[in-house]
């Protein structure tokens, strides 16, 4: 597969819900992308493009936590939903685009795709492109928003219904996983991060070693039969060129680091599904964080300045 010149499909899927979130907002993430032209940004870069349209689910109860999980039955329909749209795509032979919504479906999708791999024998890698580690447990978390706990749920920590989702329970392996500009890890959740040995390049290891260096770092030992999944949660991104999210945390990767990010990605040519997450546009200015996300997903699907040989 190359990264710019084969055909291919790509399956836009819709999931506008924020029951995972701490902010409401991120339920209108995916018309937003549309607004900003991400169908058509595709297409120039010769990729075949489906919108399935939006998925549906039960509405933001907006209640406190039970048992240090927010809308936990909820999150749980919501996730179902998304794992077999993102299954489905997957069977056809398409991408899937999930178009969040909180970082909470991460799981649905992500669990897809590991269930995916497990059918077609690929190895999984997936980025996790993020301020926080979503790490959290209910014992850890200090405000029950799942959209903090995918990760751990993926590897098993969780309440049964969700980890269970994929049917494999653990969905994914802790190795599998390389997270890439994290600034933001609570208290115990650090602790588990550790004892889970999971490979985080956090903001200050970019500082250190650059983008260049921290790509290399977390796209080694890919090989022709990898499938690599990236889960980018807008909030990944610097808030001063990304203000557009719930969760701002300053300190995060400029715009010309999150390029190359991308780029690199691209270079690989093994990008097989897409998550782009927590977009809230209730908080964005003139939509300016979904253009910047669009822009970025250009270039994770190939488009540089230049001519490259
Ligand atoms: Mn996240």
């Amino acid at each position: 597969m190359n990264s710019s010149n084969s055909p291919r499909t790509v399956s836009l899927i819709g999931a506008p819900t924020d029951v995972g979130a701490g902010a409401r907002g991120a339920s209108m993430g995916p018309e937003a992308l549309r607004v900003a032209g991400l169908g058509p940004a595709l297409q120039a870069r010769g990729v075949q493009v489906l919108d399935r349209g939006n998925l549906s689910g039960p509405p933001n109860p907006w209640l406190p936590p039970v048992d240090g999980y927010r809308h936990l039955d909820e999150v749980v329909a919501w996730n179902r939903a998304v794992h077999e749209a993102v299954h489905g795509e997957l069977q056809q032979g398409r991408m899937p685009i999930l178009l969040g919504g909180d970082h909470c479906l991460g799981l649905g999708s992500i669990s897809a795709v590991a269930r995916h791999c497990r059918e077609t024998g690929k190895k999984l890698r997936v980025l996790w492109l993020d301020a926080h580690a979503d790490f959290n447990t209910n014992q850890l978390t200090p405000s029950g928003n799942i959209h903090g706990m995918p990760v751990a749920c993926l590897c098993g920590f969780g309440p049964q219904a969700l980890i269970e989702i994929g049917g494999h329970v653990p969905a994914i392996s802790p190795k599998w996983i390389r997270q890439i500009g994290i600034r933001s890890v609570d208290e115990g959740e650090k602790r588990f991060v550790h004892e889970q040995d999971l490979e985080v390049f956090d903001m200050r290891y970019i500082d250190e070693m650059g983008m260049r260096h921290t790509m290399e770092l977390a796209l080694a030992t890919l090989d022709a039969n990898t499938h690599l999944h990236v889960s980018f949660d807008v909030d990944f991104l610097d808030p001063e060129i990304a203000p557009g999210v719930g969760t701002t945390i300053p300190g995060g990767p400029t715009y010309r680091e999150a390029q190359l990010c991308m780029e690199m990605i691209a270079d690989t040519g093994l990008l097989a599904s897409l998550d782009v997450m927590e977009l809230n546009p209730a908080l964005d200015v003139r939509n300016k964080t979904a253009e910047l996300a669009v822009d970025l997903i250009e270039s994770l699907f190939g488009k540089s300045t230049l001519m490259r040989k």
